[in-house]
C-alpha cells in the first residue's frame, strides 16, 4: 500500500458570521451577506484546493473542548442541528455528515501509543460543535468528503499554555504517522481565530459592515506578526511565540489547532499561502494554506 498523506493543511477560522453571510440551504438564519473579504479567501482556497485529490478532511475544533484527553468522533454519521451557543441568531444549521472512524481510531491509536490520553467518543446523539461544521462548510460546502473530527483537549486549564502546546505537538505527530500507514490522502484543518479580543455587543443587522474592525491596534500587530511568520515559513519561530501570542491576544490559537497542524505538517519551513484576512466582531482571521501537495520530496 502506498503511504498515506497530508495534501495540505489550512488555517480555517469558524466564526459563524461566515456561514450566516453565505446563507446555504441548511442555515436557517438569513442575512443580507457580510464579511465578504473572508468569503472571498474562502473562495480562493476552494479555488486552490480545486483539483487537489483528497479522501478525507481531519479537523481541530477549539469548540469541542473536552477536559480529560483528547477524544475523537467515533460515529459513522452524524446528523442533527447545531446551534450557537452566543449566536443562536446566525447559526442554526441542519448537518448530516459522515466519520471517517477507521482514520479517527487510528490516530486515536497511535497517540495513545505514545503516552496521550485519548477517547473516542460514541455516543450516537452526540452535537457536532460549530467550529468543526463552519470551517468544513466553508472549505467544502458540497459535504462530499468524510471528516475526522478531533477535540480541543483544555489541558492549559490544568497546567499551563506550554503544556498545552507540547500535547499539541505530540499529537501532530502522531496525527502525520497515523496517516502515513492510513495510505489515505487527508486535508488538514485547524479550526480558529488569530486574535480574540472581541466586541461585547452586536449592531443591528449584525451584518453591518461599517461597525467591523479590529478591536485594537495590539491584536492588529499581533495577527500581522503571525501571518508573516506563515508566509514567511517560519513555523519554528511561531511555535515558540505562541504562548506569548496567546496570552497577550487571548488568541483561539490556545486550543491547539494551529500547533496541531505545524506538528503535523513537520514544522514547515515553505511558505504558506494567505488567501484573505478580516475581522469578525472585533478578532482576527486569516485563511491560510500549506500547500503540501506541490512541495518537492
Ligand atoms: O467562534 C467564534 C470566533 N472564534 C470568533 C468570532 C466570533 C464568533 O465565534
Ligand atoms: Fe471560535
Amino acid at each position: 500500500m502506498a503511504k498515506g498523506t497530508i495534501v495540505a493543511g489550512c488555517l480555517a477560522p469558524h466564526p459563524p458570521h461566515l456561514v450566516y453571510a453565505e446563507n446555504p440551504e441548511q442555515n436557517e438564519p438569513v442575512s443580507e451577506g457580510g464579511w465578504e473579504q473572508l468569503r472571498w479567501g474562502y473562495e480562493r482556497l476552494r479555488e486552490s484546493l480545486k483539483n487537489v485529490d483528497y479522501d478525507v478532511i481531519v479537523v481541530l475544533s477549539p469548540h469541542w473542548q473536552t477536559y480529560v484527553g483528547t477524544h475523537f468522533i467515533g460515529v459513522e454519521k452524524c446528523s442533527s442541528k447545531s446551534v450557537d451557543p452566543v449566536f443562536p441568531n446566525l447559526f442554526r444549521f441542519n448537518y448530516d455528515l459522515n466519520i471517517d472512524v477507521e482514520l479517527a481510531r487510528a490516530i486515536h491509536d497511535q497517540a495513545e501509543s505514545e503516552g496521550m490520553a485519548v477517547k473516542m467518543m460514541e455516543n450516537p446523539d452526540f452535537r457536532v460543535d460549530y467550529g468543526t461544521i463552519v470551517s468544513c462548510h466553508m472549505v467544502r460546502p458540497e459535504w462530499d468528503k468524510p471528516i475526522v473530527s478531533i477535540s480541543s483537549n483544555r489541558s492549559l486549564s490544568y497546567y499551563s499554555v506550554e503544556v498545552m502546546q507540547e500535547m499539541m505537538l505530540e499529537l501532530g505527530r502522531s496525527t502525520a504517522k497515523a496517516i502515513e500507514d492510513s495510505g489515505k490522502k487527508c486535508l488538514l484543518l485547524a479550526s480558529n481565530s488569530l486574535s480574540h479580543r472581541h466586541f461585547v455587543t452586536e449592531t443591528n443587522p449584525p451584518e453591518d459592515m461599517s461597525k467591523e474592525h479590529i478591536a485594537s491596534h495590539a491584536m492588529h500587530l499581533w495577527d500581522m506578526r503571525m501571518i508573516e511568520m506563515m508566509r514567511q515559513g517560519k513555523s519554528q519561530q511561531l511555535i515558540d511565540e505562541m504562548p506569548e501570542f496567546c496570552e497577550q491576544a487571548i488568541a483561539e490559537a490556545d486550543g491547539g489547532a494551529l500547533t496541531w497542524l505545524l506538528s503535523a505538517l513537520d514544522v514547515p519551513e515553505q511558505p504558506a499561502i494567505l488567501h484573505g484576512y478580516g475581522t469578525i466582531i472585533g478578532t482576527g482571521n486569516a485563511i491560510m494554506e500549506w500547500p503540501c501537495h506541490s512541495w518537492e520530496e
